[in-house]
């Protein structure tokens, strides 16, 4: 990117409600990501992960051919070290908003948990029946405490398996036993590799790098995959509902309070709070029409999917939400919560509310919650919201606004596909094998000021569409399609390729799948092992047809998803720079273990990581891929031109026909 000076808003971000929120924080003189991003040039040593800053010796920085740091340590042990650091805390984050969902689930099922209810009874029974635990005859408290306890033991498990593993294909299972990756308990992955990465221990990096991987394991097959069982259960395992995105969500007339961060015990429970009487009365006695509330981030997917509640935007919104002046509170948990919230705003009237025993912002109004008294909490936190009403002084909220449908389930895809009596893939299946879909691609991720925000994601999105290729989504990434219109059901049709289209009219799916927040990635993960066991389509993952995509990555969440992603067997590509990426003209070897990551993975796992950064490139490699595994399955080339017209639509033009002309195109009978 160019320096601030010749940056324009239109540089910054495709999204015009931003671009008007870049213009305002210029015109009062507040900096922004954005600007902060382009002010400041990234370091380039530090970004390829050739800075060492383990031990007080240090920092060692590797710039020269064949230079060390003062232990000894080599390039790739360095870069190695940096990347399993990263996992670790990608790994660690989702896995402890798992831990802490496990722990509601226990004080749900012991009714020590005010105001939450088991509401999906129906996944409590499945998710139970994979452990063995016994549910007939026992109600689902009885059941929801034994899957409690079994959860949270994972977590400071020691020896054998995380349970979770054996929800994976099981030819993959097997190749992890081979490869020695399976974790152990979620934690003591995470410890491990702290440890290994500590001053004079490990210091092989394909050692290390296979610890890389039993650690992202521990997240998409344990702690995140338990924090999405959790939400389902508690909260309602999601199925399409209407929704809307972008800054024009938020409301003139109202408090408008945005929830931001990550654990949707505290959002679901802000948003009952919001529609209790009392709470809207208060709003009313104080000149409002009540509590308008909206999302940032991944809290802000996890009660769009299930309730509909608008989303104010993804990650790089969460400044430009404060920026409109309109917003009474935001009230944060955590990861992904930026510090520069509080300064910004102390231009407004805004409070910024931190509720995490994690997570303290120094200047931010602290209302610490706690799920045994949450309804009482989530009020507690509204009021103070209501009470800040009238401190409300100029807004400019832009118009903008983008309906979508979300709530894309693996099980809501079992079921739309197949209807109640005959839930199955099958007719996915059918429909990858037979070429009217091409392959899935899972496009994912953060924003990120060091790309223009929205571009890349939507870009790739849009070209993959019209190449028939199926497209599922989560976390910021998906907020960016649904503000850029790409979520509207069949409204969007006019987008895609011609075999998609007859497929997403057929069964009424808009062609790109909302599937939630990053830790429901969980959920893909879910859809290609069943896609696996319908058969047609290989005996594990790696087989599938089938690319994820990061193009806007910045957290060391995605490279933990990335990681279990390509242990599970996906061709895994990052946009942006990566963060061990080398310095081949100043040291050799400083590429040796992104090559590991790409060639190396693939050889083990099935699955590679790659970073690139130019979008076209992605979108080749993308189909390059897809067509490969197409070939190797032994399935039809892909060719557009044989599809196009769902029966739907072929039953139009047959009705709009004279009636020979329809004889004739029905049974091809010469019309005389
Ligand atoms: Ni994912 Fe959610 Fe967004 Fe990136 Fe942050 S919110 S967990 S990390 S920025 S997609």
């Amino acid at each position: 990117m160019t320096k601030k000076k010749d940056m324009r808003p239109e540089d910054f971000t495709i999204d015009t409600a931003a671009q008007k929120m870049i213009i305002r924080a210029e015109e009062l003189g507040i900096g922004t990501a954005f600007t902060r991003a382009s002010d400041m040039v990234p370091c380039n040593i530090g970004g390829a992960g050739m800075c060492c800053k383990l031990c007080g010796m240090g920092p060692c920085r590797l710039t020269k051919d064949g230079q060390t740091g003062v232990c000894g340590a080599t390039i790739d042990t360095i870069q190695a070290r940096n990347f399993i650091r990263a996992i670790a805390a990608g790994s660690a984050a989702h896995s402890d908003h798992g831990r802490d969902m496990a722990f509601t689930l226990k004080a749900v099922a012991n009714d020590e948990a005010e105001g939450y209810v088991i509401r999906d009874v129906a996944k409590l029974r499945t998710v139970a029946a994979y452990y063995d635990i016994p549910i007939e005859d026992r109600s689902p408290k009885e059941i929801a405490n034994d899957l409690a306890d079994l959860y949270i033991a994972q977590f400071g498990q020691q020896k054998g398996e995380v349970a979770l593993v054996k929800r994976a294909p099981s030819k993959r299972q097997k190749l992890w036993k081979e490869t020695g990756v399976v974790p152990r308990g979620v934690d003591r992955e995470t410890v491990e590799a702290l440890h290994r990465t500590h001053i004079g221990d490990d210091q092989d990096y394909k050692h290390l790098m296979q610890h890389a991987v039993r650690t992202a394991l521990a997240d998409g097959w344990g702690g995140s995959l338990i924090a999405t069982d959790i939400s389902d259960i508690l909260f309602g395992t999601p199925a399409p509902v209407l929704g809307q995105a972008n800054l024009g969500v938020l409301r003139e007339d109202m408090v408008n309070v945005v929830v931001h961060g990550h654990e949707p015990t505290l959002s679901q429970m802000v948003v009952a709070a919001s529609q209790d009487p009392e709470i809207i009365e208060y709003a009313k006695s104080k000149g409002a029409k009540g509590v308008n509330l909206s999302g940032i981030c991944c809290t802000a997917n996890e009660i769009l999917m299930r309730q509909g509640i608008p989303a104010a935007g993804n990650f790089l919104h969460q400044e430009l939400s404060i920026l409109t002046g309109a917003v009474e509170a935001m009230v944060v948990d955590v990861q992904c919560i930026m510090q520069a919230l509080v300064m910004l705003a102390e231009n407004f009237h805004t409070k910024i509310i931190t509720t995490s025993p994690k997570v303290k912002i120094k200047g931010a109004t602290h209302i610490e919650f706690d799920e045994h008294r949450a309804l009482s909490v989530a009020k507690e936190i509204l009021k103070a919201a209501i009470d800040n009403y009238e401190n409300r002084g100029k807004t400019s909220i832009p118009h903008e606004r983008e309906d979508l449908i979300p709530g894309f389930s693996h099980e809501y895809i079992n079921y739309m596909l197949g209807g109640s009596y005959r839930a199955s893939f099958r007719p996915l299946n059918d429909a990858v094998i037979s070429g009217r879909i091409r392959g899935v691609a899972a496009i994912v991720g953060c924003n990120n000021p060091r790309s223009k925000q929205d571009y890349l994601h939507t870009y790739v999105t849009e070209k993959l569409l019209k190449e028939d290729v199926l497209v599922v989504e989560t976390g910021c990434g998906a907020i960016a399609s649904a503000k850029l219109g790409f979520l509207l059901g069949e409204a969007g049709l006019n987008k895609v390729g011609p075999g998609l289209k007859e497929v997403c009219e057929t069964v009424g799916i808009p062609p790109v799948l909302h599937m939630g927040s990053c830790v429901d990635n969980t959920r893909i993960l879910t859809v290609l092992t069943q896609i696996v066991e319908e058969g047609g389509l290989g005996d594990d993952i790696d087989q599938v047809p089938a690319v994820g995509l990061a193009p806007e990555w910045m957290s060391e969440k995605a490279l933990s998803i990335g990681t279990y992603c390509v242990a599970s067997g996906a061709y895994v590509i990052f946009g942006g720079a990566s963060p061990i990426s080398g310095m081949p003209d100043r040291v050799a070897d400083s590429d040796e273990v992104l090559h590991y990551l790409s060639e190396g993975w693939e050889e083990l796992y099935g699955g590679k990581m790659e970073f690139i950064q130019d979008p076209d490139e992605m979108i080749r490699l993308t189909l390059e891929h897809i067509d490969k595994k197409r070939a190797e399955l032994g399935l039809p080339e892909y060719k557009p031109e044989g599809f196009g017209r769902s029966g739907d639509a072929r039953m139009l033009e047959l009705e709009a026909m004279p009636v020979f002309d329809r004889r004739a195109a029905l049974y091809g009978v010469a019309a005389n």
